[in-house]
């Protein structure tokens, strides 16, 4: 079943299937590692970055997500770019990476957004900001009146460095349908995502698995990534992202194992050859399944986070935040070589 892996053949559906449907767990982190040692030796990539969300309020109510809140409603808050910037300079460790993702607010005007970066860009001109899902950036468009290139390149000119994988969740419409019926439809997120490429933004790309969906589900969401991938080279990192359960929001009848995650990890890095870096978020998998997803396929584990509020709303017990020490710990206790990277994965050491 490894032949075509060992041997530089790209996997058809039909290969990534029987991959999800075999138990030879082994046997695919054994491929998985081979890939992934082509690719990076025995290096595995980590960040400094700390996370913002600035607004939990969302006109989209996600079944899976025990982040958002409606306007109003308890626990619901929107920050001001003086907080943003009070929570940045209160982080006491440096940081090269920011991740800022929030909900979709119903009335912050797309000049928020821009003054945002604006300011966070003039107050930190050395970190990289990695900000709004694809989602976002198609909500701003109905703000900014730009079309999606002009949304795109008026945040690019504040500051924005690149896009997270948020939003990609399953593409399959049926699965979208009941998950997050008001989300934008595959094809837009993927729109999006070629719409950064081509302007020159490197993006990453996501899957939440372990819900509902199907291994067909899974096969078809990695086969589109790859086919972008394949036409403008833009993506960086896939981050397969381990469903939390949340009470009651789903009928959830399986939720991911660890078994299940090692696994998604080794397909992932089989299938999507194009990529260069499958991460383990160790946040999603916990210190542990991160650290062994090393033995599958996974050259990063993301970064040390600071604040952590999309997995920890829904139940998440890994820590809210690792030191530079943990994670070079992880990484050199699996007999691999740490390297710290900023947010476009150049080499640094801040
Ligand atoms: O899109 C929401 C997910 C995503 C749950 O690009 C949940 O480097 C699991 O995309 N269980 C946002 N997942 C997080 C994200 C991300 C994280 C780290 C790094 C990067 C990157 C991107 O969180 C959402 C959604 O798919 N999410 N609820 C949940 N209950
Ligand atoms: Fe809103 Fe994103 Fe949560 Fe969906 S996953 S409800 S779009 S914050």
């Amino acid at each position: 079943m490894f032949d075509k892996a060992y041997s530089g053949k790209r996997l058809d559906r039909d290969d990534a299937l029987a991959l999800f449907n075999s138990d030879d767990l082994f046997g695919m982190g054994k491929a998985a590692s081979f890939i992934a040692e082509n690719l990076h030796g025995k290096k595995v990539y980590y960040t400094r970055n700390r996370h913002i969300n600035p607004t939990n309020v969302c006109v989209n109510r996600c079944k899976f997500c025990a982040f958002s809140r409606s306007a109003g409603e308890d626990g619901a808050y929107a920050m001001t770019i003086g907080e943003i910037l009070a929570r940045l300079a209160a982080t006491s460790s440096p940081f090269s990476e920011l991740h800022i993702v929030g909900g979709l607010h119903p009335d912050w005007p797309f000049s928020y957004y821009l003054d945002m970066i604006s300011e966070i860009k003039k107050a930190y001109p050395r970190i990289q900001i990695k900000a709004f899902t694809a989602v976002e950036i198609d909500h701003f468009t109905k703000l900014s009146g730009l079309g999606l290139r002009g949304t795109l390149s008026e945040l690019k000119s504040r500051g924005l460095d690149m896009l997270p994988g948020g939003g990609a969740e399953i593409f399959d419409s049926n699965v979208r349908g009941r998950l997050c019926p008001e989300k934008i439809p595959a094809a837009r997120w993927l729109e999006v995502h070629e719409a950064a490429h081509t302007l020159g933004i490197k993006t990453n790309a996501t899957m939440l698995y372990g819900h509902i969906e199907t291994y067909e589900d899974r096969v078809d969401h990695l086969m589109a990534l790859r086919a972008l991938q394949e036409r403008t080279g833009g993506f960086q990192a896939f981050i397969p992202l381990s469903y939390q359960p949340i009470s009651g929001a789903i009928d959830v009848t399986r939720y991911p194992s660890g078994i299940d995650d090692l696994k998604t990890m080794a397909v992932s890095r089989l299938v999507l050859d194009n990529f260069p870096h499958i991460k383990a978020y160790w946040i999603m998998l916990g210190e542990k399944i991160c650290q062994t997803a090393l033995y599958f396929g996974a050259t990063d584990i993301d970064g040390t986070v600071v604040e952590e509020k999309i997995a920890h709303s829904a139940g998440a017990s890994s820590a809210e935040m690792l030191t530079t020490g943990e994670m070079i710990n992880l990484i050199t206790k699996a007999q691999k070589e740490p390297v710290e990277r900023n947010a476009t994965y150049e080499e640094v050491s801040i």
